[in-house]
């Protein structure tokens, strides 16, 4: 029964791994739920103070569970209580995969961006910390 349980469990971290392997192979962030990865990726790889910055996103299921939509995604400053100037844009693209433009952290310190995964009706906030120098 052990040895069933394990080739079970096997499949289902490796697609978390692999979850974003479109996205490349360096500055690949990922956040694991049960049912689904997040992976994104900043481009350019550093932020810059005060320049523009897009990020790719994509989520996979786990497990055989289908992947959820990204609903909305934001960033703020938690000890300044503030976030961005300006919204980001965000867009599908053709292979399902996600984009936000637009974005600019504008002041340095920490900075957290969040993604709202699921449907419109009911989504679940993940969190992605950033230092910004
Ligand atoms: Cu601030």
């Amino acid at each position: 029964m052990k040895a069933a349980a394990l080739v079970l469990l096997w499949p289902a971290a490796a697609a978390a791994a692999d979850c974003g392997a479109t996205l490349g192979e360096a500055d690949v962030r990922r956040i694991e739920r049960p049912r689904y990865t997040l992976a994104f990726r900043p481009e350019p790889a550093e932020f810059e103070l005060g320049e523009v910055f897009r990020l790719r996103i994509v989520l996979c299921g786990r497990a055989g569970a289908p992947a959820p939509d990204l609903v909305r995604l934001d960033a703020w400053m938690p000890e300044h209580g503030h976030g961005m100037n300006y919204a980001p844009l965000l867009s599908r693209e053709a292979d399902g995969s996600w984009r936000a433009d637009g974005m600019v952290f504008h002041m340095a310190g920490r900075w957290e961006i969040t993604f709202d995964v699921g449907t419109p009706s009911r989504t679940e906030r993940l969190v992605a910390e950033e230092a910004v120098e």
